[in-house]
């Protein structure tokens, strides 16, 4: 249902703005922040900081902050990157989240969204974004190469998000860096920790692994410290709150 609501979507796109005039645009000209020299920079907690209004799951979690002040609380708290949901129809996120968000903090933007299209690439660069989000089970292993290999010649990151062992699997080439693995199941929406430590023994070494969904407490991360998690993914538990970045703190203190 997602993807064909994307389809529509990412058609209106190309309809207003063409490729060349998006990369015209002026985030052209800017240097990318690379997703795994933040995570792995020990100044910093590995946690990729979520600004997420309203999800599929659980409805409207926060739609009182404006992204400016979500983001730079959650700078300010050591997060390693900022994930900025651009999707309107599920999560009532919007590009102008992302574009806002760029202006005022200076640690990789992961676009969050369902990428099912170069254009869209193309068009995360533009935004600001340094890190495009591509999801396994919807889309096949040459689209994910393809995707992955635009997004590297950008100076984008991919983060490459699998749910299990055939996803990932098949979905790894040389033009990504960094895995996360999706605790939710996007199809039934039940979480499980258990998904992270189960693969994480089986992904490459080469690779950075990020565990995302559905983390909120600290005993947790320190887990999957031990199984080799570099980054953690965490929206709601922070976004639940009226003041992320300060939960954010609290935390991880
Ligand atoms: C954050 P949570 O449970 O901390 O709010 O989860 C993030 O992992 C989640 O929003 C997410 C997501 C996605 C959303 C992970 N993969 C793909 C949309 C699409």
């Amino acid at each position: 249902k997602i993807i064909a609501r994307k389809k529509e979507e990412v058609a209106s796109a190309k309809a207003k703005k063409t490729i060349a005039e998006l990369e015209s645009s002026f985030s052209f000209e800017r240097q990318t922040y690379a997703l795994k020299d933040f995570l792995t920079d020990p100044s910093k907690t590995g946690i990729i900081a979520e600004f997420k209004r309203k999800s599929p799951s659980k409805g409207i979690i926060n739609d009182k902050l404006s992204v400016q002040e979500v983001t730079t609380g959650y700078a300010a708290a050591g997060a390693s990157a900022l994930s900025v949901l651009t999707d309107r129809d599920f999560f009532m996120g919007h590009d102008d989240d992302l574009i806002a968000a760029r202006k005022v903090n200076e640690i990789p933007i992961l676009r969050k969204d369902f990428m099912i299209d170069e254009y869209q690439i193309i068009e995360a660069k533009a935004l600001g974004a340094d890190i495009v989000l591509l999801i396994a089970a919807c889309l096949t292993p040459a689209e994910i190469r393809g995707f992955a290999k635009l997004a590297k010649s950008l100076g984008l990151s991919t983060l490459l998000e699998v749910h299990n062992k055939e996803e990932l699997n098949r979905s790894l080439n040389p033009y990504l860096d960094v895995i996360g693995i999706n605790n939710r199941n996007l199809k039934d929406f039940t979480v499980s920790i258990e998904t992270s430590l189960s693969l994480a023994e089986i992904i490459p070494k080469e690779f950075l692994k990020i565990s995302e969904s559905a983390i909120s407490n600290i005993e947790t991360i320190k887990t999957l410290k031990k199984a080799g998690f570099n980054g953690f993914l965490i929206g709601e538990n922070f976004m639940k709150t009226d003041n992320p970045g300060k939960a954010m703190t609290e935390f991880v203190k």
